[in-house]
């Protein structure tokens, strides 16, 4: 969080971590085309020609005012991919939320607890811990054939309770309600 007192701004960071091929980049880029575009700024989308993210995409969302302050939301992906975890640490630094978008496949599980587990050694390394850290998970690609049930889901991943989505993220479904979820988490724990 960075506090602007001269333009009385606030500035949350929120990044959309997960595995490679999850749904972030869809995520960013559905919130961004149905936003009302005086509330957002400019999408960066920084993708390889196999549609995969390089270094990161982003967008501002500016929402209201909160107690006479312009809160202003920086919304991340990281790339999934293994070898750009320089990157990944990067654009985790000074996150204030994370959502976590899981791939509901069941041959990604695997996938999904290393992205966990690099999501956690990321955050330890910043003196954070999952324990103690505003992040929600979204179980993308509901509508896919063969996928773990929620119940499996929530036993491998969701052992802290974190509230979770479940969603299409390519057809829209809970992708709003997955960013009003970690908005409300992050301003609660503030
Ligand atoms: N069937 C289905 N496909 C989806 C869904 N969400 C995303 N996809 C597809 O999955 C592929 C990967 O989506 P991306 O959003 O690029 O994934 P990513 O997590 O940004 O991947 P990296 O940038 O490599 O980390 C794309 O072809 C999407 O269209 C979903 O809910 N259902
Ligand atoms: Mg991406």
């Amino acid at each position: 969080m960075h506090v602007d007192w001269f333009r009385r701004e606030i500035v949350f960071k929120i990044v959309y971590y997960g595995p490679g091929l999850g749904g972030k980049t869809t995520n960013l880029e559905y919130l961004h085309a149905h936003l009302d575009p005086a509330v957002r700024g400019r999408l960066v989308v920084l993708k390889s020609p196999e549609e995969r993210t390089l270094y990161f995409d982003f967008f501002e969302l500016n929402l209201g005012v909160i107690k006479d302050k312009k809160p202003r939301f920086h919304l991340y992906t990281i790339p999934g991919q293994h070898y750009y975890a320089a990157s990944r640490k990067l654009v985790l630094r000074g996150a204030d939320a994370v959502v976590f978008v899981a791939d509901s496949q069941s041959f990604r599980m695997q996938d999904n607890l290393d992205a966990l587990m690099d999501l956690e050694m990321k955050l330890i390394q910043q003196r954070h811990t999952l324990a103690r850290f505003p992040w929600v998970i979204q179980y993308n690609k509901r509508d896919l054939p063969d996928i773990d049930s929620i119940d499996t889901m929530q036993q491998k991943l969701n052992f802290l309770k974190v509230p979770c989505y479940q969603a299409v993220a390519v057809q829209g479904v809970a992708v709003f309600e997955t960013l009003r979820g970690v908005i409300q988490l992050l301003l609660t724990k503030l």
